[in-house]
């Protein structure tokens, strides 16, 4: 399989020192061997999304290149995931690592296992933001623009750490 290059990991954690385990988790993919990092956003803390009562969530995004296969991809992440201790319990609820492959190249995919892009991208400035940050004028798969993006995503607050 060829080299794709416009692959972006989204980092999410709201446990266990959760600022340092998003940086943690972007040096764990940089050392991955199956894996290159291109670019890292900065670490952003937001609300929890969805409405339960859990702590603030720090994501981050990764721009990355590989030759795997996104369902190897996957199941890499996974493999980092609980390696970080994560239970997988209630959807949306807590979690100390949550990695979801927001877009791998152009592909527009759906099965059971992954859906390509992440369907929840859109409706998410925790994605936007930090996707931004790297890629101001990112184009997606179905051609619209992150700005457009943005200006139709719910504006809820977000804040860049400053390290
Ligand atoms: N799956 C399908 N497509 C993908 C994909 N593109 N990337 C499947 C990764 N996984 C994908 O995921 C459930 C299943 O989704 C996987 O087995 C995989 O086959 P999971 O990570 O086991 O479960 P989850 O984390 O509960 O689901 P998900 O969809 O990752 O959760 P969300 O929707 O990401 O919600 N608020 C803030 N501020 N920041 C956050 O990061 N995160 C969540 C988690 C809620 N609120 C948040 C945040
Ligand atoms: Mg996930």
């Amino acid at each position: 399989m060829n080299s794709q290059n416009n692959v972006f990991i989204g980092i999410g954690s709201n446990l266990d020192d959760p600022a340092v385990r998003v940086q943690k988790a972007i040096t764990q993919i940089q050392h991955q061997p199956t894996l290159t990092l291109l670019a890292h956003s900065s670490i952003y803390r937001s609300a929890p999304l969805g409405g339960m009562t859990q702590p603030d969530y720090y994501n981050a995004v990764v721009k990355i290149e590989t030759q795997l296969s996104p369902w190897r991809l996957l199941s890499t992440l996974q493999t980092l995931e609980n390696e970080n201790g994560r239970q997988r319990g209630l959807r949306w609820g807590s979690r100390t690592l949550d990695l979801d492959i927001l877009l791998f190249g152009a592909l527009r995919h759906k099965d059971p296992r992954l859906e390509l892009p992440h369907p929840g991208i859109f409706m998410r400035n925790f994605v936007l933001t930090p996707l931004a940050e790297l890629e101001p004028h990112f184009m997606f798969p179905d051609g619209s623009k992150i700005a457009e993006r943005m200006a139709e995503c719910p504006a809820t607050p977000i804040e860049a750490l400053i390290e």
